[in-house]
């Protein structure tokens, strides 16, 4: 089985996560995708709140796929991956800003496990698009429609109008 792994904070997942997990879920027999856990990072969403929110977000996606998994780990991705058989990694790349780091991370999980990344071409209409950046536009007021899936933007809302 070709199995593949989206990694990330997804602090919410954005459209532009959502993108790439929908087009690598065409490629592999099954997509994990991966909410890492970072102690050090202080985040809006709990973790298992993103997990509902990614699973949500699939379940609503015009091409609803049935080979996307949703989980967590704590810890290094590549532990991750030999735990579930996992030989790929996908990353999005937004621009050549993301290069640098991108490469640097998926040369280090290669000589640490093996493991192969693969680099998918953001769609250009998200290319702009952060979860930082959307957050920090709707905590602001400003219109993130469009730009995360439907059910995400309605417990951003919430969740802000709570912090406020
Ligand atoms: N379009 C396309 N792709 C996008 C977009 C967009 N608009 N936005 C983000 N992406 C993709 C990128 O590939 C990005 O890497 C991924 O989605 C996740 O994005 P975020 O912002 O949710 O997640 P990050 O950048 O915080 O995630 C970093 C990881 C958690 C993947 C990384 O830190 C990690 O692997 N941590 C585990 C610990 C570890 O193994 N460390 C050693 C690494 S060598």
């Amino acid at each position: 089985m070709r199995r593949a792994v989206c990694p990330g904070s997804f602090d919410p997942i954005t459209n532009g996560h959502l993108d790439i997990i929908m087009r690598a879920s065409k490629l592999f027999d099954e997509v994990v995708v991966a909410v890492l856990i970072n102690k050090t990072k202080s985040t809006l969403f709990t973790v298992d709140e993103r997990m509902d929110l990614i699973r949500e977000a699939v379940r609503d996606h015009p091409q609803a796929a049935t080979n996307i998994v949703v989980e967590s780990s704590y810890g290094l991705l590549v532990d991750f991956c030999k735990s579930r058989g996992i030989q790929s990694i996908v990353k999005g790349l937004r621009a050549v800003s993301d290069f640098d780091y991108e490469l640097q991370m998926a040369q280090m999980n290669n000589r640490l496990a093996g493991v192969e990344t693969l680099f998918m071409s953001t769609n250009p209409q998200y290319a702009f698009l952060s979860s930082s950046l959307v957050k920090e536009v709707a905590r602001y007021g400003g219109d993130v429609t469009g730009l995360i899936p439907d059910i995400v933007l309605k417990h951003l809302r919430e969740r802000l109008s709570q912090d406020t």
